[in-house]
Parts: structure tokens; sequence; C-alpha cells
């Protein structure tokens, strides 16, 4: 790593020295270069909103964190593939299911693409997907209370990676596989990958109103590594693109054997073709085992059930729905821009930045132009559907995005830039350095038919020296350029929660008016809600102990509690009675093996306390309420195995 950083800096200063007139980005160093109002720029008044959320991914954190743009400032970490104690998220009984999948619990994973839902290729800011790459899997965040509510679990797929990018109108949210594996899988040796391995793409359709997700087939290709994946939108609508590496098949050493081919592919879907083969009974049902996990709102609950088929499709039995686009070399990212013209293929070892046309596409197919095939599937000549090239733009292109002006701006790894150049023209217009190592870059919109090119975040990949060290592991960390002039200025860095792999973002607007404020009690159907302090109980079956109990500033109810054995089970179901915004509770009990519950006003949460010693135990709010927050507690008294004091409760009075 210290070796590609430190030529990642000469190379650097050396594309420093040729930049000129640019009076924001002069001297190289660090950021003693910026323009006198650039503070003005990114600040963002006490009690005064930013124009922008941003949605950045936490890579191997396995979350999903909210900012604000361009202040830079984190509002909250939304816990998708991974347990959160400050949430409880994956701890309590409701959202436990959440994280089931067919190799049993399994709370982490590493998350790197989100993608918000479009309507007519617009942003509409409904929902967020993420993928979870390591067993893959695809979830949905709701932005109406920013809580994952849905994760389907992806069966025939390992390293989820071209995941998860969603249609024009949100018909599909698609999977694709980083590994090929056996399909289905099964006892074999490594060394026969070579024609035997597969790789899935898989299709998720999303219910348009109410998000459901659903895997409505699986497109089974050759055994190549898909990378990334964009959808063609307006004309290239019904299209999706995919970036592979590793067209040699390689199953070892791939850093020297997956590099051996001048070009791999981008590989073009028709997926309404495919849909419409499905829709009349095509493909073949075959048997699987994956877990859909659902949060159903109104119970406060989630629910896994495990599926236990899919449908595959061979590209083979759709003619004209696959074809195969030659890329040099080893294509990273893979980017339609906002008309659907132009797919950017970003060659991680090629000098140049290759783009193709989806019309000049479309023109070899129709014109029968085809070069070659791989287990079938036509490869299409590289000269066909070549739009053009940007020469020489820097080193070690990865991702591109587009601000809906005409102009594409691409991240360069090693050379640690983001290069800004024209559509059409394939000139490079401008170039800014990161500090260092950019992977991926996002403008709000920018994956949409409508970018609000006003900033580009640039997350980065390493730090080094950009903020105070804290030990061996620093901060990761974004920057905001502006990028409405011409040239692009440098405004801001800020720290970001895990590795930011690659976010999604829109104007504030599109979800500050839909975001929930509370649960409404009558609403609340969890099955142990209780609704009425008057109501609240304890109830014991054999060993296991239900407590009813409701929270409201400043008590609980019951708050004393006798009659609980040493072994007992004791289920704690809270309800928060509180019926105003920013008001929730939380509780815990000493000795719980287990997070804190934060329950959001009308919700009902549960945790499970096992207690194993002999005492009066006390618990108490864990988030400070109100005036009298720390009078918000309460007594437990345990007493032995065989001891048989009464079962009592009680709430401002004494037990006798
Ligand atoms: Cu990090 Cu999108 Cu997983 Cu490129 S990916 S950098
Ligand atoms: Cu309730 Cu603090």
């Amino acid at each position: 790593m210290k070796n590609i950083f430190k030529s990642a800096m000469v190379i650097l200063s050396a594309l420093l020295a040729f930049t000129s007139c640019n009076n924001s980005s002069k001297s190289g160093g660090k950021s003693g270069a910026l323009a006198g109002n650039v503070a003005e720029k990114v600040y963002v008044a006490p009690g005064e909103h930013d124009e922008f959320y941003a949605f950045i991914s936490g890579g191997f954190s396995g979350q999903l964190s909210v900012y604000g743009l361009p202040s830079g400032r984190l509002f909250k970490v939304i816990p998708v593939f991974s347990q959160d104690a400050e949430k409880a998220y994956g701890y309590n009984e409701e959202t436990k299911p959440m994280l089931n999948t067919s190799h049993g619990f399994v709370p982490w994973d590493d998350s790197h693409h989100p993608d918000i839902s479009q309507t007519n290729g617009v942003i509409d800011g409904r929902w967020v997907f993420i993928n979870g790459n390591n067993t893959p899997r695809i979830a949905k965040i709701d932005l109406s209370t920013f809580e994952t509510t849905e994760i389907i679990e992806v069966p025939n797929s390992a390293g989820n990676h071209s995941s998860s990018f969603v249609t024009e109108n949100t018909e599909y949210v698609v999977a694709g596989t980083r590994f090929s594996i056996p399909i289905p899988q099964k006892d074999m040796p490594i060394k026969d990958y070579k024609g035997n391995f597969k790789g899935a793409l898989s299709f998720i359709s999303v219910d348009p109103e109410h998000g459901h997700m659903d895997i409505k087939f699986q497109v089974i290709m050759p055994g190549f590594d898909y990378d990334l994946a964009h959808p063609g939108r307006g004309a290239s609508h019904g299209w999706f693109f995919f970036s592979t590496y590793n067209s040699e098949e390689a199953s070892t050493l791939l850093e020297v054997n997956a590099s051996q081919n001048d070009k791999d592919f981008i590989a073009a879907i028709n997926w309404k073709k495919i849909e419409e083969y499905v829709n009349n009974g095509g493909g073949k049902m075959m048997p699987a085992n994956y877990a859909h996990n659902v949060y159903d709102e109104d119970t406060h609950t989630a629910t896994s059930t495990m599926k236990k088929e899919v449908l595959v499709v061979n590209p083979s039995d759709v003619p004209g729905a696959v074809y195969l686009l030659p890329t040099p070399k080893s294509p990273h990212g893979c980017d339609v821009d906002p008309s659907g013209e132009y797919i950017v293929g970003n060659g991680k070892l090629s000098a140049n930045l290759t783009v193709h046309s989806f019309t000049k596409m479309l023109k070899a197919i129709e014109d029968n132009k085809v070069a070659g095939d791989a287990y079938g599937i036509p490869i299409l000549n590289f000269e066909d559907v070549l739009a053009g090239v940007v020469e020489q733009p820097g080193l070690g292109p990865l991702h591109t995005e587009f601000d809906g002006k005409g102009n594409a701006y691409t991240t360069f790894f090693i050379s640690s830039e983001v290069v800004k150049w024209k559509l059409g023209t394939w000139e490079v217009v401008d170039r800014q350095p990161c500090y260092y190592s950019v992977g991926h870059l996002m403008i709000p919109g920018g994956n949409s038919q409508k970018p609000w090119g006003k900033y580009v975040v640039a997350m980065n990949k390493i730090t080094k020296d950009r903020y105070l060290p804290t030990g061996p592991e620093v901060t990761q960390s974004a920057q905001l350029y502006d990028i409405s002039g011409e040239k692009m200025e440098l405004l801001l860095d800020f720290p970001t929660v895990g590795e930011p792999h690659y976010a999604a973002g829109c104007p504030a607007d599109l979800i500050k008016p839909r975001s929930k404020k509370l649960f409404k009690l009558e609403d609340n159907k969890h099955p142990y809600a209780c609704k009425n302090e008057a109501d609240t109980k304890v109830v014991r079956e054999g060993d296991v102990v239900h407590v009813y109990m409701t929270t409201i500033r400043s008590h609980f109810s019951p708050d004393n509690i006798e009659g609980i054995k040493v072994g007992d089970k004791v289920y704690f179901h809270i309800t928060n009675l509180e019926q105003d915004y920013d008001v929730p509770h939380g509780v815990s009990i000493i000795g719980a093996n287990t997070s804190e519950l934060l329950i959001m006003p009308g919700q009902t949460e549960t945790f499970l306390w096992e207690p194993k010693q002999v005492g009066v135990w006390p618990f108490y709010c864990t988030d400070f309420c109100s005036a009298l927050h720390q009078e918000m507690q309460g007594y437990v008294r345990v007493s032995s195995a065989n001891a048989s004091t009464p079962l009592k409760w009680s709430l401002g009075e004494d037990i006798e």
C-alpha cells in the first residue's frame, strides 16, 4: 500500500504541475490553497437545514450513514446488515429476524452501493437499496422512517457486488454476482472452474406501492466476475449493463491470471425481453434456499421466511437478450449518462476511458455484426459499439458520474484525482486532486436522468495525514467539491463511518416532508403492545415471563416487579405511550446480555432478560427524555429458582 501511495503522490505532483489557471487548487500541498469564500459555501447556520441528503455506505461496517450537504454533518447511522447497540437493531426480538439467512443469523456484511428509488427516471426519495456483499443480500431502507424494512438473500450468488442499482421506475433492483460459483452449489475441484462455474445476475422486482422485493428471475451467465452495473435510461431503458473482469475464468492468482485478455466485457442485458420471456412461461424453476425478511410497521416486528425456489434463465434460450461489448482492460465502473446513450467502462488497467454508444450497439445488433461468442452469447465488435475514447485522462479509473450539463466526472485511484471531461468531445476540461486514492464519487441524482450537478462528493480510500491521528486506524473520509462552475473547487473534507464505498444523494425536499414524526398508538398491532397504563401486567407461562410494560414521561408501568426467579426467561415488551415528536424512551436492566431498547413514540419493542443471580435489580430509562429522566427507574426482585415468591407488579404503591 505504501508504495502505491508513494507512486500515487509522485504522479499526483506531476499532474498538479500540469494543471494551470485554476486559482483554487494551486500550491499543491494539503489545504492551504482554498479560496477565501469556501467556508461560506459549506456553512449551514445553526438551526438551518442542509440542501441535500447524502446516504453514504459504510463498507465493512455494514451500515448506511446519513449526511447533510454541503455541511458534511452526520445525522444518523442506519444499521442494515449489522447489529446496532444504540438502536437495538439486531438485538431486540422484533428485528433479529432481519438478519436471518440460509446460513443462520448473520449480523455483519459489507455494504457498498446505495441507490435511491426512481419514478420516470428521476429520484423519488422513497427508499434506498443497498447490497450486502459477503452473504449476498439486498436491503431496503424506508426513507419515511430511515429504518431497514426489508432484506432479501440472493441465492446462486457470491460477493454480491454489481448491486444494488434500480431501473428507471424502480421496476427492479439488480444484484450481480462478483464471484462465479457452481450453480447449484456442489462439492467439486476448484481447478475445474472454467466452463463449470457460472455468474448469476438477479433481477429483483419491487412492488410499486409497498416496495416489497421478490426475485423475478436470475440470468445465468458465463463464469466471469461481474463487478459493477448500471441501468439504461431514456432510450436505453429496458437494458442493464454490467462490467466484467476475469473473462479468462481464472480461479487462482487473479492479479496476474485475470489480466491476460486485452479486453474484458460489458454485458448488455435486455431485461424487458427476458421479462417478457419469463411472463410467457419461460425460464426454469430451480430449488433454492434463501431468506426473505420483512419488517412490518404495524406490528413493529420482522418476520423471516425461507424461500425454496428461484426462476433461472439461460441467455441462449432468449436470443437477442444478451450481448457482450469488448471493453479494455478489467473494467471496474460501468456508468450510464443521464440521456442513456453513453455507457462508460472504466478499465482499471487501461490508459484510456472507453465510452460505448447505445445507438451504435443497437445498430450493430440490427446489422447482425458479431465478432464471436462466449458460451453462445454474441460478442459485438469493439469498433462497432465505440462512441469515443477519453485519451490518457489519469491513472486507474474507477467510477464516473454526470452533472446533467454534458459533463462527466471520473475518479482515478492511482493518480488520486477527479477528472472532468465532456461527453461527445471526450476532452478533459478540469482535474482536481483527492486526498487520497479516491474510489467512488457521487453527484446527487447522478445515476438518474436528472442529476443536481451542484456538488460532487469524492470518497477516499486513504486518509493518512488529513486529520488528527487516532492510532493506526485513522478516520475514513470524503471530500466535497463545488461543480457549479467551469472548474471544480474543493470545499470540504469530512470524516465518514466505515469505508465510504459509494453514496446516493438527492435534494432534502424530496425526503423531508415525508419523514415520519411518530407511530400512531392506535395503529400499533404488536401482539404484546399495551396501549394503556391500566392494562400493564406480568404473565407467567412456566419459566417464561412476559412483562407488558409502558413508558411515558417520566415513569415505567409497572416499576416494581416481584416473583421473578433465577432461570426464568423474562421478555420485556415495552410500549412507548408518547405521541409527541422526538420523545423516545430507552430501557435496560442490570445484567441483560443485550443492548438497550430505544423505543419510538407509539412503538413496542422487546428484549429478553435471563436473570442469573438472586437479588433486587434495577432498570432505568437510557434516553434523556425529560427533567425527571433520572427518576425514570424501577426494580425487579429475583428469587431463587425454587422460591415461592408470588408474582406481583405495581406502580405508585408498595408491593406487600
Ligand atoms: Cu469500492 Cu463500488 Cu465495491 Cu469501486 S467498489 S471503489
Ligand atoms: Cu424516559 Cu429518560
